[in-house]
């Protein structure tokens, strides 16, 4: 019995040490990385890590993206150092099952948003010196490996209609050119690899259709992100 209860720790002790097999959801404002997250809730196995965009709009009753979006030259640095924490939140959380789906992650903060604020302007050099020694320090010394990015791909002026049809209200002042420029900085960052850093492969999904017709192209990851489930 001895042997059997040793074996029984080491198999326990195993499947917590062993990290979930992680998936980063990637994509424009209003591409549809929610939707695409919901769509896994069907299946077990899978821990889905959403929207961290509700702390933005309420930390200790603040609304963070309120005002980066109302004064960005003041609160664009607050606004990004909180993203960061929400986001090395995510990719540390310990997760119960083999998959984990997360929307978004602290890549696509410094590669895409944080890199427009720096090239337009909004944060001064000094401030993303800052930011950025703080995203080598945690990609040195934390554990924020993924194992694949989906890329929900868009045109700008389909989320730029989605955007205005959600409504959302911090979003509304949204220009299409902020689209415009976040979407090259994805496609620089996943498709044509302008960065050193790409943390894992990564897979297309067209996210221009309609809701009626994206069940069809989100079945067409599944495979992928499902076969590590078992
Ligand atoms: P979805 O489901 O694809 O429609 O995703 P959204 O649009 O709900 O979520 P997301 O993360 O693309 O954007 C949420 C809001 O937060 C949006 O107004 C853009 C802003 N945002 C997200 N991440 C960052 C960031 O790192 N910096 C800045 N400045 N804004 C960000």
């Amino acid at each position: 019995t001895l042997f059997f209860e040793a074996q029984r720790c080491f198999f326990k002790m195993n499947s917590e040490n062993r990290k979930p097999f992680t998936v980063l959801v990637e994509g424009n404002i209003g591409s549809g990385k929610t939707t695409f997250l919901e769509h896994f809730r069907q299946f077990e196995d899978i821990t889905l890590l959403t929207e961290p965009v509700e702390q933005w709009r309420n930390l200790r009753g603040w609304n963070l993206l309120d005002l980066m979006y109302k004064d960005p030259a003041k609160w664009a640095m607050t606004f990004q150092s909180y993203v960061s924490l929400t986001m090395v939140d995510m990719h540390l959380r310990p997760t119960p099952t083999p998959v984990k789906l997360m929307e978004r992650s602290i890549f696509s903060a410094r590669y895409c948003f944080v890199e427009n604020m720096l090239r337009n302007g909004i944060l001064h050099e000094a401030e993303f010196a800052v930011l950025d020694e703080w995203f080598r320090f945690i990609q040195q010394h934390m554990s924020i490996d993924a194992d694949l990015i989906v890329y929900l791909k868009t045109s700008p002026s389909v989320v730029h209609e989605r955007i205005r049809k959600r409504a959302r209200s911090e979003e509304q002042c949204v220009p299409l050119k902020y689209l415009e420029d976040l979407h090259q900085l994805h496609e620089d960052w996943l498709v044509n690899r302008a960065f050193a850093e790409c943390p894992a492969p990564v897979v297309i999904i067209d996210a221009d259709l309609d809701l009626s017709q994206i069940t069809d192209e989100y079945k067409k990851s599944e495979h992928q992100i499902l076969r590590k489930a078992v």
